[in-house]
């Protein structure tokens, strides 16, 4: 076994070299996060998302998913990129704002491989190194992980919050069987600051740190199958996947670092498309423009079902109007419940 101070100064050298923004070491101790999600889910705030209470308590200890785990290596991604237009896609309601961590590929393909890539230079220094490798794809508490491990605090809208680079990145993580020495964990630096629970727009925070996730609009564009609760669609303005207020409003993200992957680089046919244009697009076109992209997991009738909303809630126009009647003979329930309901509003505009 090689000195284990040297190996994790080796780490974090590697991993930046990869592309990592930094990376931290902590060891498998969560029993406050733990009691955090015990809460979270008695309450029901998860919703349909029936994976988060699946693995009773091998989300919050890592030798009940890997046996033999004693350190996590965690590591943070920036994905923002450099050429924004958020604030004007977010006020042209004739436009879809598509949340910023899903413009280009999707997170989860790029940074396994990475992780795969570091984890293959440890096993070349220690044979005995046995790992799993995580990016948001099994039942692992990800942001009190990486709290712990020194990558930022959890703020108020339960982000993970970095001083020097705010909370636009990705988490991933390497659960490891070395004893590596751990690092000193973040401390707290919201202080009395609550933009984030006030700019809400569906006042989806219960209480600081407390999601009800039934009520973000990340969870009813994405996760959710249903139908969107009527009160809460002029809410969603012209969000069509994910949404991004409690970190844009966030002061800690005017230290946020802009991403050097190109592959975040937005798609051309993501950034600053008319809704008109995303809802005309056929089942065939949907697939190959959502190719290894996040955007893939609401599906094709979930993204009509958002777009829907959105041009209910857009300036009424001929062009939306014949839009919408468009899909009013649509083969699924949801998308024509949507649609009419969109009708309605502008009919209620006239
Ligand atoms: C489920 C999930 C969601 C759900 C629920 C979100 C939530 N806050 O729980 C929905 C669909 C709503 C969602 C939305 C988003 N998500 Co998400 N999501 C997850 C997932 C899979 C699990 C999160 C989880 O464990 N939730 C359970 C709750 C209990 O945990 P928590 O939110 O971390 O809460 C902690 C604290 O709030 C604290 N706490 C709870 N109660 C209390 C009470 C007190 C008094 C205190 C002090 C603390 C405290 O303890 C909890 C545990 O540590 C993770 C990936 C993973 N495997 O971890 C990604 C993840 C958290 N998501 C991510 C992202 C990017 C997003 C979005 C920004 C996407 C978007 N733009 O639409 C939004 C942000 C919304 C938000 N403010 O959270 C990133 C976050 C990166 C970061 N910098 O933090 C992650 C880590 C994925 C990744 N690999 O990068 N997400
Ligand atoms: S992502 Fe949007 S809807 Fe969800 S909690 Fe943050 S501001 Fe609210």
């Amino acid at each position: 076994m090689p000195d284990l101070t040297e190996l994790a100064a080796n780490i974090k050298q590697w991993g930046k070299e990869l592309g990592f923004s930094s990376v931290g070491i902590t060891d498998t101790q969560l029993s406050t996060a733990e009691s955090y999600l015990n809460k979270w889910l008695a309450q029901n705030y998860h919703g349909d998302m029936t994976y988060m209470a699946r693995h009773g308590t091998k989300r919050s200890r890592p030798q009940e998913l890997v046996p033999n785990t004693i350190r996590i290596i965690s590591v943070r991604m920036d994905y923002l990129p450099a050429d924004n237009n958020m604030i004007q896609i977010l006020r042209d309601k004739s436009k879809g704002y598509i949340a910023r961590y899903a413009l280009g590929k999707d997170y989860h393909k790029v940074m396994k491989k990475r992780l795969l890539d570091l984890a293959n230079k440890i096993n070349s220094v220690v044979k005995e190194f046995n790992y799993r490798a995580f990016v948001d794809s099994a039942p692992v508490l990800e942001r009190a992980i990486a709290e712990k491990a020194g990558l930022g605090w959890i703020g108020k809208n339960t982000m993970l919050i970095n001083k020097k680079a705010g909370s636009w990145f990705f988490l991933g993580e390497i659960y490891a069987n070395i004893p590596l020495p751990v690092d000193e964990p973040a401390t707290p630096h919201c202080g009395s600051c609550h933009a984030c629970i006030d700019i809400c727009p569906t006042k989806a925070f219960v209480a600081p740190f407390q999601l009800d996730a039934r009520l973000c609009i990340s969870y009813l564009t994405i996760e959710s199958k249903s139908a969107i609760p009527v009160p809460l669609r002029n809410k969603i303005g012209n969000r069509i996947f994910g949404c991004d207020d409690c970190q844009l409003i966030c002061p800690w993200n005017k230290f946020a670092q802009f991403t050097h992957e190109d592959e975040f680089t937005p798609r051309k046919q993501f950034n600053n498309a008319d809704l008109i244009e995303f809802f005309a697009w056929t089942e065939e076109e949907f697939n190959r423009n959502t190719e290894a992209s996040a955007i893939r997991r609401t599906g094709y009738i979930g993204w009509l079902r958002n777009i829907a909303v959105a041009l209910g809630n857009a300036n009424s126009s001929p062009e939306i109007i014949e839009a919408l009647q468009s899909k009013l003979t649509h083969d699924s329930q949801l998308v024509n419940e949507h649609t009419t309901w969109a009708l309605e509003q502008h009919a209620a505009k006239m």
